[in-house]
């Protein structure tokens, strides 16, 4: 009877409003006294923001690059900078976060209150478009945020320390996919729940509740192009994927948008693989604005994620900026994958 009943409570879950849902599991969060449901609020309003500009891109003058680059030294794309100032401007105005570090900001940015304290207890690292060099070439693209307490005194001002946290300390983390239909995925430690927005009237309705990663799955998302510069045991591992044995050889999918390989990872299991290169020595995506949410993620879900020996989540951050191996998805597949890893104990030969 328990089951039936359960089933019938999710399904009346099903089609709640994402603000519903946020007001109804607040209580869930110890330190709730509002301002991270108002947090995540502000992100689902920014959201839709770039979502509508996303989705016109291809027929206003905001394709191309802005004739920029950023920290990385890579091309800002003209989406890139609007959804950065979006995220910027949203979590500024509403007085509920004491600091933001982006992606796309060489440097954090200290936000005071109008009462010109620094007396707000969050802050928030965020990769405002992630994937943006798909966005002329219409392929989906994403916004990836990661939020913590502030370590430091209320009322100063924030420094490095609040945001190189390990990414455990975080207090939440999600998504949005700007894809065939506009999805929020977010977890504040308690599962992870994804909405889908109703483009015509606005609203985020909760469409995937309580996401689970499959243990075991049959994708591998990874850049073979770098196939020649990656380390023995990302090699080996991808010649097991490959091998006719067993459940084999394994489906690849890799559409260069780290959140739509990583949903689709989550939907119906799967690894996704940045490793380090010779290229990128480090690996690619940035610790702080992408593997750590995308870390949160996954284990709330069930998943796995790790740098291809030790969890993400365990990580000290040295730097704003810092690269890491990225190995996460599906468990069995990240420590099978850890497993050729660890035999060539490498970074790359
Ligand atoms: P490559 C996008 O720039 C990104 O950070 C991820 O979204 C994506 O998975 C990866 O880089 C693609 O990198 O080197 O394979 O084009």
């Amino acid at each position: 009877m328990r089951e039936i009943q359960d089933i019938f409570n999710l399904m009346a879950k099903i089609n709640q409003s994402l603000g519903e849902f946020i007001i109804e599991n607040q209580s869930e969060f110890k330190y709730s006294s509002g301002e991270l449901s108002r947090l995540i609020n502000s992100i689902r309003l920014a959201a839709k923001v770039v979502n509508h500009k996303v989705n016109k891109a291809g027929l206003v003058d905001i394709l191309g690059t802005a004739g920029n680059n950023n920290i990385q030294g890579e091309d800002q794309q003209k989406l890139d900078v609007f959804a950065n100032e979006v995220f910027i401007n949203t979590l500024t105005n509403r007085e509920i976060v004491c600091g933001i570090a982006s992606e796309e900001e060489d440097d954090f940015i200290t936000i005071k209150g109008r009462n010109q304290k620094n007396d707000n207890k969050y802050v928030v690292l965020m990769d405002p478009l992630d994937g943006s060099s798909n966005i002329d070439v219409n392929v989906s693209v994403g916004t990836i945020f990661s939020i913590f307490r502030r370590i430091t005194p209320s009322g100063t001002p924030v420094t490095i320390d609040d945001f190189l946290q390990p990414g455990i300390n975080q207090v939440a983390a999600g998504y949005i996919v700007y894809g065939t239909s506009t999805m929020i995925v977010y977890t504040t430690g308690h599962g992870v729940n994804g909405f889908t927005l109703n483009p015509a009237i606005g609203t985020y309705y909760l469409s995937h509740p309580n996401m689970k990663i499959p243990q075991d799955g049959h994708i591998y998302s990874v850049n073979e192009g770098n196939y020649v510069h990656f380390p023995q045991g990302v090699k080996d591992y991808i010649k097991y994927c490959q091998k006719e044995e067993e459940d084999r050889p394994y489906t690849s999918r890799y559409i260069g948008s780290l959140v739509s390989d990583f949903h689709r990872n989550m939907i119906k299991g799967g690894i996704y693989i940045y490793p380090n290169t010779s290229k990128d020595p480090n690996g690619k995506l940035r610790l702080l604005y992408e593997c750590n949410p995308m870390a949160m993620l996954a284990e709330q879900a069930g998943g796995k994620a790790s740098n291809g020996f030790e969890s993400i989540l365990k990580i000290q951050p040295t730097s704003l900026h810092q690269r890491v191996p990225f190995f996460c998805g599906s468990t069995k597949m990240v420590e099978k994958a850890e497993e050729f890893m660890q035999k060539h104990n490498n970074t790359r030969e």
